[in-house]
């Protein structure tokens, strides 16, 4: 594949700092490298460039959507980057960042298909609004944002809406929802594999049932990978982890089947928090996963 890297050394979507450290992270663990060595052309686009808050509207606890601004206008640089990376033919890997980002990437992304699928690997919903969020974090909201749910600074980015269809989204990992999030899966009837689930029948059934979910109905599938998604034994350097979470092996073996599937025509990689981390453990465990997603085998 070609591949253009774009970072997003982003952190105003929640309030643990040092998650914009996250794209050197992941670029020090070796992803270009990585890439490189299963004969992929990879290419760095650099990283967006982020304001900073000044200060005021950052504290203002009237719209409970904290840094609305920054992050609205570094989505609108992010899509117009991941969007010139499609129109070129190229694979955009996105990384981050807190989970912001995957407005301004589904913004760049889903204008270039007419049912782009998406999986949502994550603890969490991020389907949460102003009016449902218990924290104010923007990173809380990417998914409900790019349904077309919630402030519009957040839903128009791109110029257009929605990015995806509700049929065309898979939640893998989900253990922590808000009530807001739970009303909203029920009455959008978006597909969510729980923690639950990929105990009970195990992850090959949960990645054989996601794929033949989306295979026929979409043109294209975006991958979102919330490294809190997995257990923080293996990613301890995320800002909101949750124990009981999808295991290292586990991930790999997605990530495989992903693979296998030939289906995923973008990616973003979020939430590497170095601060939080043990060595780098979490930008590692990013790019090993990343590694297998491009196909890289043992044999
Ligand atoms: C929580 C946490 N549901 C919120 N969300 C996180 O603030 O909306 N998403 N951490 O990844
Ligand atoms: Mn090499
Ligand atoms: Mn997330
Ligand atoms: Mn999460």
């Amino acid at each position: 594949k070609e591949i253009t890297i774009i970072g997003v050394p982003m952190d105003l979507g929640q309030t643990r700092r040092g998650v914009d450290m996250g794209p050197s992270a992941i670029r020090y663990a070796g992803i270009v490298e990585r890439l490189e060595d299963i004969q992929h052309e990879v290419q760095d686009f650099g990283d967006i460039h982020i304001g900073r808050p000044d200060g005021f509207q950052a504290q203002d606890p009237t719209h409970n959507l904290k840094n609305l601004k920054e992050v609205a206008e570094a989505s609108e640089k992010l899509a117009d980057a991941v969007s010139s990376v499609i129109a070129k033919e190229r694979f955009p890997l996105v990384l981050g960042g807190d989970h912001s980002i995957a407005i301004g990437s589904l913004a760049g992304i889903a204008k270039h298909y007419s049912n782009l699928g998406v999986i949502w690997y994550d603890a969490h919903g991020d389907l949460n609004t102003a009016e449902t969020s218990p924290s104010g974090n923007i990173h809380g909201m990417p998914l409900a944002a790019s349904l077309g749910i919630g402030h519009e600074s957040l839903t128009s980015i791109g110029g257009y809406m929605p990015k995806v269809k509700p049929e065309n989204i898979v939640i893998i990992g989900a253990r922590s929802l808000d009530e807001g999030e739970r009303e909203l899966i029920k009455e959008k009837g978006i597909k969510v594999y729980t923690m639950h689930e990929i105990d009970r029948v195990g992850m090959t059934a949960v990645m054989e049932e996601t794929i033949a979910y989306l295979k026929d109905k979409t043109d294209g599938v975006h991958l979102s990978l919330d490294l809190d998604g997995l257990d923080p034994m293996d990613a301890p350097g995320v800002g909101t982890p949750v124990l009981g979470g999808i295991s290292y092996r586990e991930s790999h073996l997605a990530m495989e089947m992903l693979a296998e599937s030939q289906m995923i025509t973008s990616a973003e990689f979020v939430e590497v928090n170095p601060i939080l981390d043990e060595r780098n453990k979490t930008a590692t465990v990013a790019v090993a996963l990343m590694g297998s997603l491009f196909g890289e085998k043992l044999l």
